[in-house]
């Protein structure tokens, strides 16, 4: 469907429009006296979510981002699955599993003055991954308002029990990233990425001042990052998972990524919830999970 057919269709005037955006790809604008956003259909992906009461964007996205099939976009809230991190089996298959490098397919939207809501499909018949062999329906919801809530409910169609881990790999924009905390994950053992795996401790709030790639397990779900320089305070609250990630590459692993000006790891922290490493979520025949998280906003007083 062009972005004609899909506003003929699923357009809500004043508050949901399609649009061709970047790479000719379609975007949803979203509006509504809460907030503004915009999601590519492309990767499934909420790109920007902006409520009124604030003055910068919630989520960072990087102006180097690659929109094109099988590349996934740099920044807001991509979709990691049926895997998180690199392919489970060794197959050489997408970083992060392959939904957030393809196309998504519109099932519908809502809208209220004060809310939008947006649902997106992504179903085996879609993926041209051939060595995913179960068949699935994806779907994955929006809402839109004061606070941003996101639900991913993986439907297992076929009549064989399949594992998956997943994330919602969350690219929060900050001022500076040695100013800001995440409160939450006080005494969570983490996997240090970048220590080979080694588990460790976490002592006091997470604060970053060099590459920070960690796996925390067993998290209660309720996760603040403080940002003293935008002087906002960003609560994650999550549900049906027992992992977390903070993800900062610092200049030098920016310097690799060509999709990331070399600053912008100073404007940026990926603080992520989901089902990752042990937290394996196996989903019988006609089963399902949904992995749930929302974002409020406070100004920091
Ligand atoms: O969530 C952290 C992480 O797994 C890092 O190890 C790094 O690879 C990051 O994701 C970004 O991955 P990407 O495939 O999007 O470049």
């Amino acid at each position: 469907m062009d972005t004609e057919q899909l506003n003929a269709r699923f357009g809500i005037r004043n508050h949901v429009i399609f649009k061709t955006g970047a790479g000719g790809l379609p975007f949803i604008s979203v509006r509504n006296r809460h907030a503004t956003a915009l999601v590519s259909l492309h990767g499934g992906q909420i790109l920007s979510y902006e409520p009124v009461s604030q003055t910068s964007d919630v989520l960072f996205l990087s102006k180097k981002s690659f929109y094109e099939d099988g590349k996934a976009i740099r920044g807001g809230i991509p979709v990691c699955w049926p895997w998180f991190g690199p392919d489970p089996k060794g197959l050489q298959r997408p970083n992060h599993g392959f939904v957030r490098t393809r196309l998504w397919e519109m099932v519908n939207t809502q809208s209220t003055t004060a809310e939008s809501r947006i649902r997106l499909q992504f179903t085996d018949s879609q993926k041209q991954e051939n060595t995913w062999r179960h068949p699935f329906r994806l779907e994955l919801d929006f809402s839109i308002g004061e606070t941003l809530s996101m639900s991913l409910t993986t439907h297992n169609t076929g009549d064989k029990t399949f594992a998956i881990t997943q994330a919602f790999h969350t690219y929060f924009r900050i001022g500076d990233i040695g100013e800001i905390q995440v409160q939450g994950l006080e005494n969570c053992r983490y996997f240090d990425k970048l220590d080979q795996g080694r588990e460790k401790l976490q002592t006091g709030p997470v604060t970053v001042n060099e590459e920070v790639d960690r796996i925390y397990e067993d998290v209660d779900n309720h996760v603040v990052l403080v940002d003293p320089v935008l002087q906002r305070r960003i609560t994650i609250d999550s549900k049906n998972c027992k992992t977390g990630v903070v993800w900062n590459p610092w200049e030098k692993s920016s310097k690799k990524m060509a999709d990331l000006g070399n600053r912008d790891y100073r404007h940026f922290v990926c603080v992520e919830t989901g089902n990752i490493a042990f937290d394996l979520i196996q989903i019988p025949p006609g089963g399902q999970h949904s992995l749930l998280t929302s974002f409020v906003v406070d100004d920091l007083l």
